[in-house]
């Protein structure tokens, strides 16, 4: 992960899960960080802890509901004023909110995924790529889902979602290919993270439940891919990846002991 070194990246979902082991293994390797989330006290501790032990990487925390387009675009206003050059961008932020049948699945919920894992990595997206555009240079790399490759029941907008990531990614794609600009998409399967917390409402005895019999990812395997993804040669771009928990094939197929 040598070439992540003086490199600038942008994560956003950096307070947990997969984002936060991400900026750790980043730091780690010498990137350069810029840290979003809602949860303003945790981007402070995982600040402090890369300060105390990679003091020569500059790490920006800045708190951001990527669901408020607004707020998104004054933020990176201040973002770009603090790190002019962004070279990595990754799109984490996201959640799946409950298990519903299409013929129940609230409003709310509704609501709040499409905006959250669609629109808001579209606005993230919107404030960083004219900056790569016109430095033609620098990669983006989205996190969408193995729910964005194979739907399950009761997760038809989560999945929506994910198959919406995995387009907007391809389209990005084909729009900027004849720059130097990198476009990734990373589909993770089963990983314990806060996720499944977040998918029942808090309910951790359920989110365990969801684990047992498995030994599912954690954060630090996906920062792991995406940390590779992200160090291949300018040359090479790794489109799409999928890293799944050993025993499981699919949303649904899944091997319990
Ligand atoms: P976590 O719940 O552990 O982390 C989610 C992160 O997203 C948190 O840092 C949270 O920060 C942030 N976030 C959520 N909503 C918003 C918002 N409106 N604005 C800004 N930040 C937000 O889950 P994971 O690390 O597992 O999830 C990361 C990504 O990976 C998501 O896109 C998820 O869909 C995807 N994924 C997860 C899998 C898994 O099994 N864990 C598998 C496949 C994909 P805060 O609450 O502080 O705002
Ligand atoms: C999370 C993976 O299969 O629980 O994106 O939807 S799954």
């Amino acid at each position: 992960f040598e070439r992540l070194e003086g490199k600038t990246t942008v994560i956003t979902g950096a307070s947990a899960g997969f984002g936060h082991s991400t900026a750790l293994l980043f730091a780690k390797y010498g990137s350069h960080l810029v840290l979003l989330a809602r949860r303003r006290e945790r981007l402070d501790e995982l600040k402090s802890q890369i300060n105390s032990k990679y003091p020569n990487v500059k790490v920006g925390v800045y708190t951001l509901d990527v669901t408020d387009h607004e707020a998104v675009i004054s933020v990176f206003q201040q973002v770009l004023k603090d790190f002019p050059v962004i070279d990595i961008l990754v799109n984490n932020a996201g959640l799946a909110l409950g298990l519903d049948a299409v013929k129940d699945v609230p409003e709310s919920t509704v609501d709040t995924m499409l905006n959250t894992n669609v629109k808001g990595l579209l606005w993230v997206t919107q404030q960083i790529l004219p900056s790569m555009i016109s430095r033609n240079s620098g990669h983006i790399i989205n996190v969408g889902s193995i729910a964005g490759i194979t739907a399950y029941a009761n997760g038809s907008i989560y999945c929506a979602s994910k198959f919406a990531v995995h387009a907007i990614s391809d389209s990005l794609r084909i729009e900027t290919n004849a720059t130097k600009i990198r476009v990734s998409e990373i589909c993770p399967g089963m990983a314990e993270t806060e996720f499944s917390i977040v998918r029942f409402g808090g309910d951790k005895e359920k989110a365990d439940n969801f684990y047992k019999g498995i030994d599912p990812m954690t954060g630090d395997d996906i920062a792991e891919v995406i940390a590779f993804t992200a160090s291949t040669r300018t040359r090479c771009v790794i489109s799409n990846v999928v890293a799944m928990a050993n025993g499981q094939c699919n949303p649904f197929v899944l091997h319990k002991e």
